[in-house]
């Protein structure tokens, strides 16, 4: 009788589950996790967490392992760029980081940069300080020369991190927290995530810094790995938004252009892609502090805001948005278009300027006039990719000037429906 209920338990719970999401065969055997880590940003973490995060990539570094994590992406980024590949690989890599870190320090969480805070003037986020990681590169060799990587020698052949911002000592525009928020609302299958996060967000701040950044051994750079872990946030959330659907989901073509499965394994592993799909679950033992908010845990971001240095106004950004001319949110915002959304697919929720990470704003001189008065306000362009670097990454550069395009119409139409971002200073 009691082994009838337990059988009985199990089916149910089996049906239970297979009706809330569908799950691939072989991942209902990948296993809970113990202990859930948080990654936070970066601006977000306590002096002794940063040190500690800095201490233990020092570590690793005179282990030769960031020397290493360079070498073996160089190695398999022609399949793994421009192709589904993509998210699972780089979420499987960041995962492996972190292991090597917690080998250090088993307390160590890879924090992420939340970089479309700084989508205006990217060079300078105090993310690129000495505090953190370091500015642009200067002398011959561009030798990046303070922050976590100042002293660093490196792959291949014992020289210095470079960085050559695309703009001179300035970075051109990236993408805002609203364009961001508009592909999450606007991507419905993995792949046109995918392509759309890839060839936007992260392919900007690539080539904004260039140096090492630009190049196939990235991970040199520990902007890399910062940068990565805020696109495997992204890719988090926007699967939150519908888990029952898109926890598993997993289309679109692998780099020889054949249709892709989840039972496929991970570029260079044999770790099958559905055993990274799950946050929670197998070897992805960790969360995100903006995926914890949005749950109903928002101390870890609200604690630290900086409020005397709020110098505008912006309780619901979402009601800003929410203004716009029913056309422009129906064709850039079609969640809001029916009602307040997902705050997931909402990055203007998950990171106000209420929120630590615009702590950078403090540092701005706003009884400065502004450069432009006309400017004032304008939400500017985000900066395209190059062709070479496009094919590189084995993307079509049509594709990529297509959604460069509407990612222009976008800003466009919030600057003529007279849109006052307030991520712009
Ligand atoms: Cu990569």
């Amino acid at each position: 009788m009691k082994f009838f209920n337990i059988a009985l338990g199990l089916t149910l719970l089996g049906t239970f589950v297979a009706d809330c999401m569908a799950v691939p065969p072989g991942a209902e055997f990948v296993p809970v996790c113990k202990k859930i880590g948080v990654r936070k940003e970066i601006r977000s973490l306590t002096a002794t967490e940063w040190q500690a995060y800095s201490n233990a990539v020092a570590a690793a570094y005179n282990d030769k392992w960031i020397d290493w994590f360079g070498y073996y992406h160089s190695r398999v980024a022609d399949v793994v760029h421009g192709s589904s590949q993509f998210l699972v690989f780089h979420r499987d890599f960041i995962n492996s980081y972190e292991d090597i870190l917690q080998g250090y320090n088993p307390d160590v969480m890879v924090p992420y940069w939340n970089m479309m805070v700084d989508f205006q003037n990217p060079a300078n986020s105090s993310v690129l300080g000495s505090k953190y990681l370091g500015g642009n590169g200067v002398g011959a060799n561009n030798c990046v020369n303070s922050g976590l990587a100042g002293t660093w020698s490196l792959f291949p052949k014992d020289r210095c991190l470079s960085r050559v911002y695309n703009n001179g000592t300035n970075i051109n525009s990236w993408y805002s927290p609203e364009y961001v928020t508009s592909v999450m609302q606007r991507s419905n299958t993995y792949a046109d995530f995918r392509f759309n996060i890839e060839n936007s967000v992260h392919g900007a701040v690539h080539l904004g810094l260039n140096g090492d950044m630009g190049t196939m051994h990235s991970p040199t750079d520990p902007v890399f790995f910062l940068h990565h872990v805020n696109i495997d946030r992204l890719y988090a959330q926007w699967q939150a938004v519908k888990p029952a659907t898109r926890t598993y989901m997993y289309d679109g073509v692998d780099s020889k252009s054949v249709p892709v499965t989840t039972n496929d394994s991970i570029i260079g592993t044999s770790t099958p892609v559905y055993a990274v799909m799950r946050l929670g679950y197998g070897k992805m033992c960790y969360t995100y502090d903006t995926i914890k908010a949005a749950k109903g845990d928002a101390s870890a971001l609200v604690k630290r805001q900086p409020r005397k240095c709020i110098k505008r106004p912006s309780p619901a950004t979402q009601q800003i948005i929410m203004k716009l001319p029913p056309k422009v949110l129906a064709q850039f915002y079609p969640s809001f278009a029916k009602g307040p959304g997902h705050p997931l697919e909402n990055e203007m929720a998950t990171i106000s300027p209420h929120q630590p990470m615009a702590a950078d704003a403090c540092a701005v001189d706003f009884k400065a006039p502004p450069p432009n008065e006309n400017m004032r306000g304008k939400m500017p362009l985000p900066s395209g990719l190059p062709d070479d670097w496009i094919k590189m990454q084995g993307s079509s550069v049509a594709q990529v000037r297509a959604l460069e395009k509407a990612a222009y119409d976008m800003v466009d139409a919030l600057n003529k429906a007279n849109y006052l971002s307030p991520y712009m200073v």
